[in-house]
């Protein structure tokens, strides 16, 4: 397919990934055989017979669960190296690559082993395969703002590895305005703030993220739409609309691709761009994602899909040294 070519070779960035999203049932596996972890699952396929989900909270309670295999700095670095050469493979000349601290710490693992395996992983992706990254830590809005704050403490001695902040796990009943606080905190670090934002909840929840959160982008977004304002105040701030049409078919935000808003976002001169989120769970990584969405939306033409993927290079948070080798 021709269009698929050019859309594989197009330089772009990838901005809504969740690292431990990654995961593949076969790391899954070999990771908890290297640590003599037992898993619910006698085996790769009964695991992925599992990824059949009835919404997002059924999908994080898996996603946790596996997440337990993660133990050491070598574990996160092999987890973030195989990402990236995949992430390579697809095209992308950048990723701003989610991470959720809580997760490993309140199991008791260090953030020293989290933060060592993913630079260690982040550098050999800009030596050997001249990939930019950038690490955006999350937090948990199912936990406190307390915690949230706790965990930014923690992170402070890692403060010129990070990028930003985000804010993801459960939305619903988990409004932005509870980690306000902690956004500020994260501000005058002069980190990037982004958060998760209308995937489940409603466009107030939008609002409630730029107003409260100083969010500069918003993950998914993609419920915008339901409010007229709101898609005119995203279309005139520019604010960029991380959408992942896999995700949200496989999560039940949307009953097929086909129905997907992706088109009307473009059609309603909003920055949307096309993600991944988490490519292990919900069926594919950045090119699959657009190559689903070329066969299911083909009212997304070549022009549609050069906005999308300009979009995503315009949208990150890359230094102009990066931008540079872009052109
Ligand atoms: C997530 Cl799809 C999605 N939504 C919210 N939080 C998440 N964490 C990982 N994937
Ligand atoms: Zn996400």
């Amino acid at each position: 397919d021709a269009l698929l070519d050019l859309l594989r070779r197009a330089p772009k960035a990838e901005l809504h990934l969740h690292i431990e999203g990654t995961l593949e049932p076969e790391m899954m596996f070999a990771l908890a055989a290297r640590h003599g972890i037992p898993l619910p699952w006698p085996d790769v396929d009964t695991l992925r017979r599992a990824y059949d989900f009835q919404d997002l909270q059924s999908f994080l309670d898996l996603y946790y669960a596996g997440a337990s295999v993660l133990l050491q700095a070598r574990d996160f670095e092999d987890l973030a190296w195989a990402y990236f050469q995949r992430a390579r493979a697809d095209g992308c000349v950048r990723c701003e690559i989610f991470f959720d601290p809580q997760t490993h710490t309140d199991r008791g693992v260090p953030l020293a082993s989290v933060m060592q395996g993913l630079n260690a992983a982040i550098a050999r992706a800009r030596r050997e395969l001249g990939l930019s990254v950038g690490l955006i830590p999350c937090f948990l809005r199912h936990l406190s703002e307390e915690a949230a704050l706790d965990t930014l403490e923690a992170l402070k001695p890692w403060r010129d590895d990070l990028l930003g902040v985000g804010l993801d796990s459960s939305e619903r009943d988990h409004p932005p305005e509870q980690f306000a606080m902690a956004f500020a905190a994260a501000g005058a670090l002069g980190l990037h703030r982004v958060a998760h934002a209308g995937e489940e909840g409603p466009p107030a929840y939008i609002w409630d993220a730029l107003r409260s959160l100083h969010a500069e982008r918003v993950d998914h977004g993609v419920r915008c739409l339901e409010d007229p304002a709101l898609v005119a105040h995203l279309r005139e701030a520019g604010t960029p609309l991380t959408v992942c049409p896999l995700s949200n078919v496989k999560l039940r935000v949307v009953p097929r691709l086909e129905d997907h808003a992706l088109p009307q976002l473009l059609a309603e001169g909003l920055c949307a761009t096309v993600n991944a989120d988490d490519p292990a769970y919900f069926g594919g990584y950045l090119m699959d994602n657009i190559e689903a969405c070329t066969r299911a939306l083909p009212q997304l033409g070549l022009r549609e899909w050069h906005r999308l993927l300009d979009n995503s290079l315009a949208a990150s948070f890359a230094p102009d040294i990066d931008r540079i080798a872009w052109r």
